[in-house]
């Protein structure tokens, strides 16, 4: 069975969600944020030297990463209904998307939230980071013109993967700039295995 620790308020809600699309047996070990300092636990180090969640077992293997949790679950779990057919360019685009969740979009919305917690706006970092934020978004919402999903008619890993962004700055500022990013947000945040993941989120937040 699978093992997911499980970090409240954290990327690891995602994980959960894909667990419950693949509909594979897993279990959580939750652990919870220190209320001031944000930190995770000294405990999740025993998983994960980092001491960050998300982190998963697969029997011995041990997967630390959302990027590359998603990619092992799909590929191991779900390759033929949640990714495109291997080698082909679509499956390509679809690694691109992968990537992009924590390479690329992650990057200003953690930069903002620190600044936010700092209190310092109007510094280098925060124009930086808020253009950046506002290239990110006006992308996807480009590339969802035309789409259901990030990858066309076919929900895939990449959509669950990417959600962490844009369901961070639905909370804080909302999409109403970018409609199409919007009515996506709405069409898979209601997913039954969505549902279940926010679900499951708030019964192990102590602080909820
Ligand atoms: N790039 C990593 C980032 C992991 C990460 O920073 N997780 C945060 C929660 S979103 C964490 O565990 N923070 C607790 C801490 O740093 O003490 C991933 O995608 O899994």
């Amino acid at each position: 069975m699978i093992t997911l620790h499980h970090l409240n308020q954290s990327r690891s809600k995602r994980i959960i969600w894909m667990l419950e699309e693949l509909g594979v047996e897993y279990k959580l070990v939750t652990y919870q944020r220190d209320s001031v300092t944000r930190r995770a636990p000294a405990a999740l180090k025993a998983i994960n030297p980092l001491g960050r969640s998300p982190v998963i077992e697969d029997g011995d293997l041990v997967i630390c990463e959302s990027g590359a949790i998603i990619d092992y679950l799909v590929s191991r779990y779900g390759a033929e209904t949640f990714a495109p057919p291997a080698n082909t360019p679509a499956h390509a685009r679809y690694v691109q998307w992968l990537h992009f969740a924590e390479g690329t979009a992650a990057f200003p919305l953690i930069a903002l939230y620190l600044l936010s917690a700092d209190d310092s706006q109007k510094c280098f970092l925060g124009g930086f980071a808020r253009e950046q934020m506002s290239d990110v978004l006006t992308l996807a919402n480009n590339e969802l013109a035309d789409k259901t999903y990030l990858m066309g008619d076919q929900f895939t890993g990449a959509d669950v993967l990417n959600s962490f962004v844009f369901e961070k700055i639905s909370e804080t500022r909302g999409l109403g700039e970018y409609p199409n990013l919007e009515a996506y947000m709405k069409r898979i945040s209601e997913r039954p295995a969505a549902q279940k993941a926010e679900t499951l989120e708030r019964e192990y937040d102590a602080e909820m």
